[in-house]
């Protein structure tokens, strides 16, 4: 692949990085050492036009929003909560999927006004119970969102689910669904335009490698 600029593509260490790392193979960029291991945050590739910056999930659509990065993978769920401001969405690459979920114990009450929901997603959140003309109370966790029902926290909870075996663990079951939930190339505004040749040849590759021709 013939890059004309150099590109730095922001990624999550853990499941994004894992299911990226072939799909960025494909376009011909292999990280130089074993990411997992080291402590670098900032790592060369088999190309030397491109590097890759780990950094955590939430600051993905932070670092390519001000151009730190000129691209990233972030989960549809942080992009829900960022908002998208400054960012182009061109690519859904289908991987690290689940479904955000609004979970709770089995006979849980969904309708009531004033409900309180404990979640990391407080806009999303706000968004789904809005929608259905539902007053809510929000209250923002940073994580283990399970718990909340179980101490009397909250009455229902907002997470993603997978297999749903953290639920199950901890009681819960999952109640309704919000939105399908997967992760997605994001490109900053200013490098589409400024390095439209090169992103558009990365996208491309991509594209190809999760069979989206
Ligand atoms: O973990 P850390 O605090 O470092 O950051 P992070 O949680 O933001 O990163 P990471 O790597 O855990 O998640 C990155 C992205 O993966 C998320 O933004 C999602 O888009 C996607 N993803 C896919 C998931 C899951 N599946 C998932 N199952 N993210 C989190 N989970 C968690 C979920 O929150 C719950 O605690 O796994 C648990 C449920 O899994 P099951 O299988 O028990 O249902
Ligand atoms: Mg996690």
């Amino acid at each position: 692949m013939n890059f004309d600029s150099p590109i730095t593509i922001a990624l999550s260490k853990g499941r994004i990085f894992k299911q990226t790392l072939p799909l960025l193979a494909h376009a011909g960029i292999e990280p130089v050492g074993d990411p997992e291991t080291s402590r670098k945050l900032i790592l060369d590739t088999s190309h030397s036009q491109v590097k890759l910056v780990l950094i955590r999930a939430t600051d993905v659509p932070t670092y390519v929003q001000w151009g730190a990065a000129d691209l990233g993978v972030a989960g549809k769920d942080v992009l829900m909560e960022h908002g998208g401001e400054g960012l182009y969405e061109p690519l859904d690459l289908r991987i690290a999927r689940c479904q955000m979920m609004v979970a709770g114990f089995k006979d849980a009450e969904l309708s009531g006004n004033r409900l309180r929901i404990a979640t990391k997603y407080v806009n999303s959140a706000k968004h789904y119970f809005a929608a259905r003309g539902q007053q809510v109370d929000l209250i923002k966790l940073y994580g283990s969102m399970e718990l909340a029902p179980l101490v009397g926290l909250a009455d229902l909870i907002v997470d993603l689910v997978e297999s749903g075996n953290t639920l199950k663990a901890n009681g819960l079951v999952p109640l309704e669904h919000i939105a399908d939930i997967s992760s997605r190339v994001v490109v900053n505004k200013a490098s589409w335009k400024m390095k439209h040749a090169t992103v558009t040849s990365l996208l491309d590759a991509l594209r190809e490698a999760v069979g989206e021709d």
